[in-house]
């Protein structure tokens, strides 16, 4: 069985958000993805999330991709989930491409192409929520 894992902060769920998942669970067979929490985002300069955390879990487990939701609490713990949950590829958004190289020593890592024309700062911006 392949496993994956990707993370994100998923505020303001969009498209862009659900073909990341789509695509995440086509690599494998079982996905894991880690939701961000809002003291980590602060501690990596995203202060501007809207959404709570159980809204941004919600809107990942409605996707139906998610085999498993677990939370994101701090930099170094992607290190650590590949081993204790034996992932064998990591994936996220080209946006990230080439940052997350290093977790090579420990499973495949996969840049999957980021949707163009929309984000979350986007829709913080226009007051557009979907
Ligand atoms: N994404 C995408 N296309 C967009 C917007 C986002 O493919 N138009 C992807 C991102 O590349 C990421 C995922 O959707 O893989 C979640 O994006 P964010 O919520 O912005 O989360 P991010 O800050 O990229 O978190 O530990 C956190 C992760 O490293 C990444």
């Amino acid at each position: 069985m392949t496993k994956v894992i990707t993370y994100g902060t998923f505020d303001l769920f969009h498209e862009g958000h659900y073909r990341l998942l789509q695509r995440a669970k086509e690599l494998g067979d079982y996905l894991i993805v880690g939701v961000t929490t809002e003291g980590y985002d602060q501690s990596r300069g995203k202060l501007n999330v809207i959404d709570s955390l159980i809204t941004r879990v919600e809107n990942v487990r409605k996707t139906g991709f998610a085999d498993e939701i677990i939370i994101e609490e701090s930099q170094g713990q992607k290190f650590r989930d590949i081993k204790k949950f034996q992932i064998d590829i990591f994936t996220v958004g080209s946006d990230w491409a080439g940052q997350f190289d290093y977790l090579n020593d420990y499973c495949k890592v996969v840049y999957l192409e980021r949707t163009k024309d929309i984000s979350s700062t986007m829709l913080r911006t226009q007051n557009k929520h979907i």
